[in-house]
This record gives C-alpha cells, sequence and structure tokens, in this order.
C-alpha cells in the first residue's frame, strides 16, 4: 500500500514539473532584459526611427515621445527622422541593434517590407512595438502594435458623406503616403461603408504632405468642375487637406460649397472647420509617448502585454471648433 502511494506522488510530481516546464499560464511577449524584473525607466534605452516630418500630426508625434522620455528621464532615446523612407528607416532599426537598445518603437511609413529586420530584432533579443500605422509582417516578429484604427477612420468619414450627400453624388480621394497603413485603412473604411449612390471618381496620393497635395488638388481641377462633376472631397489628413483648400480658392472654387471631410483633427484641421472649409474631421491621435514608454517598460521587465492596443478616437465638427481650438494639444 504505503509503496503504491509512493509511486503515486512521484507521478504527480514529475506532471506537474513537466506542466510547468510547458509553460501552463499566459507567456511574456519577451524574456526581458537583463535589469528583470527590476528594470526602471533609468535603464531604458528607447529607439524611435522616426518615418520622417511631413505633417503636424508627425511633428506632435515626435513631440510625445521626446517630451515623455525626457519627463521619465529615460537613460538614452537614440530617435531619428527617416525623411519618409522605408531604406533609411530600416538602417536606423539596423544601428539600435547594434548599439543594443532595450526596446525597439517603429512607427513604419509602409507596411509591407519589415520581415528581415524586424527578425533581426528579434534574434538579437530586442522587442519592438510597432507604433501608429500597422505592418503586414507576421504577429509573431513583434510584441505589439499600438496605433489609430485607421479602417475605423474611413468608416467615419464615410458615414459623414452618406449624411451630407444624402441623394449622393460624386467624391475625389485625396489619399495619404501610397502603401501606408493609414492611407490602405482609410481608403477601405470608406469603400466599405459608403453608400452606393456616391461614387469615388478619381483617387490620387498627395503623401500626406501639403505641398504635394496642392498640385494634386489642381490637377483634380483641371479635370473635374467642382458642383457638378464632384460634390466632396475625402483627404486623408489635415495638411493635405489645408493645400487642397489654397488650390480651390485660387482656381476661385469656395471650399465651403463642397463636403470635405478630413483627418486627424490637428489645430489646421480646427481652423478649417472654423473657416468653414471641412465639413468633419476625424480623429486621429498622435500623443502615443505615454503609452509607448509604459509598453516598453513592461516589455524589459518581462510581463505580458496586449498585442494590440488602439486608440480611442471620435469625429470633430465646426459647430465647436472654435470653442475646442484653444485647448487642442496637437
Ligand atoms: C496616421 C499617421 C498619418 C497622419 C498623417 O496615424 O500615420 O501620418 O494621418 C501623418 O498626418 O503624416
Amino acid at each position: 500500500m504505503k509503496k503504491n502511494l509512493l509511486v503515486l506522488i512521484s507521478v504527480l510530481m514529475v506532471a506537474s514539473m513537466l506542466l510547468t516546464a510547458c509553460g501552463g499560464g499566459a507567456k511574456p511577449a519577451s524574456e526581458g532584459a537583463s535589469c528583470a524584473p527590476n528594470c526602471t525607466y533609468k535603464d531604458m534605452v528607447l529607439c524611435y526611427p522616426q518615418l520622417g516630418a511631413e505633417s503636424d500630426w508627425r511633428t506632435a508625434n515626435t513631440a510625445s515621445i521626446k517630451e515623455t522620455a525626457e519627463k521619465l528621464g529615460i537613460k538614452q532615446l537614440i530617435f531619428s527622422d527617416a525623411q519618409q523612407k522605408q531604406e533609411n528607416q530600416i538602417s536606423a532599426v539596423r544601428a539600435c541593434i547594434q548599439q543594443g537598445a532595450s526596446v525597439i518603437a517603429l512607427p513604419p511609413v509602409v507596411e509591407d517590407g519589415w520581415d528581415a529586420v524586424l527578425t533581426e530584432a528579434k534574434n538579437a533579443g530586442i522587442p519592438v512595438i510597432i507604433v501608429d500605422r500597422s505592418v503586414s509582417a507576421d504577429a509573431s516578429l513583434y510584441a505589439a502594435h499600438i496605433g489609430s484604427n485607421m479602417e475605423l477612420e474611413g468608416e467615419r468619414a464615410a458615414a459623414e458623406f452618406n449624411k451630407l450627400l444624402p441623394n449622393g453624388g460624386a467624391i475625389l480621394e485625396l489619399s495619404g503616403t501610397t502603401g501606408s497603413g493609414a492611407a490602405v485603412g482609410r481608403a477601405n473604411g470608406l469603400r466599405a461603408k459608403l453608400n452606393a449612390n456616391i461614387k469615388i471618381i478619381d483617387s490620387q496620393t498627395g503623401n500626406f504632405t501639403r505641398a504635394e497635395a496642392l498640385p494634386v488638388m489642381q490637377a483634380f481641377l483641371q479635370k473635374y468642375k467642382p458642383g457638378v462633376d464632384f460634390q466632396g472631397i475625402f483627404i486623408h489628413n489635415d495638411d493635405m487637406g489645408i493645400g487642397a483648400i489654397e488650390a480651390l480658392k485660387a482656381a476661385g472654387v469656395n471650399p465651403g460649397d463642397l463636403v470635405i471631410v478630413s483627418v486627424d483633427g490637428t489645430r489646421g484641421g480646427f481652423q478649417a472647420m472654423v473657416d468653414g472649409w471641412f465639413q468633419a474631421d476625424v480623429e486621429c491621435n498622435p500623443l502615443l509617448g505615454p503609452q509607448v514608454f509604459e509598453m516598453a517598460l513592461k516589455l524589459m521587465n518581462g510581463q505580458t502585454i496586449d498585442h494590440e492596443v488602439l486608440t480611442d478616437e471620435t469625429v470633430y465638427y465646426p459647430d465647436n471648433a472654435a470653442d475646442l481650438l484653444p485647448t487642442r494639444k496637437y
């Protein structure tokens, strides 16, 4: 009898050891830094290979990262500006891997082409947080994504056109950087929810910049008569919207006679609503710094984090734009 009991206890002990070895519970996204589980911000070397400085949104995003790094007193922020070139971002990530950064927070300019460098970071044991726009790489190649639901932003824009063009009509689209998660998501969301009686008659990229949107709008005006051939414009960010307004006014067109819906909710976008040029501005929040650093510290300490963190956003309208403008943080 005693012998059987001893055998049973041994079997149970072995079984419980095997279960633990197989990781019965949720696994941390990474094993953590050498200071884990007691890392503090003073141990953190965070790499932020920023994609560019193309818009007010991007300027605010950069400021949020730099100000948060300063406020938290991290050991080092390795910041670079890729001037909207993916090859520059990839080189910057590789430099951070060489430098032994604790965490890489990558705001990808486009969705594709990241698998190789993400694999290099993973093999070097450096967790990557994808910030803002998304990537098409396999989710196992990065620790988390934090940013906006770009498809929802497009769907919200569609809802505004459906409301403001109840009898249908035609719209133009001034889209963001080709192949970027923001432009792809907004375009898909618009098309998914636009009423069938509203047609998108043309779409061109303005690369998220005011300077590149102006000639695109001028070219549109060569081809289409405002108010006749088109009644509205979906513009993927406020900076391009301001460029488009410049072209419309120079052509003697009152932008307020059209249904213009933009995205971001920057001060420039709010001013365009106060001026009567934008009929709605879909929020896209760039102030991601605090969440990025909080997530990075958890990764350094080997803690489990959510793989997808989407920011809560809304739509802004002209009726209270003047009241809100002085309160805007970006
Ligand atoms: C969206 C962001 C976009 C903004 C633009 O999250 O990536 O890039 O909408 C910015 O203003 O240039």
